[in-house]
């Protein structure tokens, strides 16, 4: 059996596949000391918006935020396109429009939101229909122990017990910074779960399956905890954002 494999040339600059090794494995005190992450920063600023590693720069006028997708390209969808499917264990299935979310009660809720790479964004409103208040127009089954989320860019995927679904700073958020959300934040529509790491926010929200048990997500089948509490996971200590 031919077992010798290529080996990463020695000297060259930090590689795609590199670093997102790097990242999968949360081996992220490496990447964030403050020195190199000067250089992960040029890094990603010098990434074209095509990286499919979905490792790109800062958002321009994003006030912090980082660009982040794991496709290279992500349909766009608007108010006449935009659906989103709540079933699985549940007794009403349905598929709302962004005028159906719109006409819902809003919740308004101002964070801090941290990325588990290390950069945060203090103070950030976002507003939209408390995910709880969906899954009672539902009818979760009994049985039922978890929801499962999946996005319009075809792959990328997050999910959270009923426990923590059902949480108040938990939302389907329909606005961000007191705007209606951007293609580039996810929008129409994304996830927003406050007090967890914001992978665990999925941007461009078309899915949400209740589900018997736990499904890891996009990330955490490469290395992130499935419990993402900010602060108390992914071997970090940063501040709670909640
Ligand atoms: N669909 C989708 N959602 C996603 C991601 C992604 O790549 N695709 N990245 C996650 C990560 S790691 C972060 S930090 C935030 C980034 O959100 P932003 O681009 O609005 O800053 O989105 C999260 N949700
Ligand atoms: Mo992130």
């Amino acid at each position: 059996m031919d077992n010798e494999q290529p080996e990463e040339p020695r000297g060259t600059p930090i590689g795609r596949r590199v670093l997102l090794g790097t990242l999968g494995l949360g081996a992220l005190g490496v990447v964030t000391a403050p020195t190199l992450q000067r250089g992960l920063e040029s890094f990603l600023a010098g990434a074209s918006d095509k990286d499919p590693t979905g490792l790109t720069g800062l958002l321009p006028n994003g006030g912090g935020f980082r660009y982040y997708s794991v496709t290279s390209s992500v349909p766009r969808k608007n108010a006449t396109t935009y659906r989103l499917t709540v079933d699985g264990l549940v007794d009403r299935p349905r598929s709302y429009t962004l005028a159906d979310l719109r006409a819902l009660p809003q919740t308004r809720l101002v964070r801090d939101v941290q990325c588990v790479t290390g950069w945060r964004v203090p103070g950030t409103p976002f507003e939209g229909v408390r995910l709880s208040r969906l899954l009672d127009a539902a009818g979760v089954r009994d049985g039922a122990g978890a929801v499962r989320f999946t996005c319009f860019d075809g792959a990328y995927s997050e999910s959270l017990t009923l426990d923590q679904a059902r949480r108040a700073d938990v939302m389907v958020a329909l606005r961000m910074q007191d705007k209606d959300l951007g293609h580039a934040h996810g929008g129409p529509v994304r996830l927003y779960v406050a007090p967890m790491y914001f992978y665990k926010s999925a941007k461009w929200l078309s899915g949400i399956t209740v589900t018997k048990d736990v499904r890891p997500g996009y990330w955490e089948e490469r290395g992130y905890d499935v419990d993402a509490w900010v602060g108390r996971s992914n071997g970090r200590d940063d501040e709670p954002t909640t």
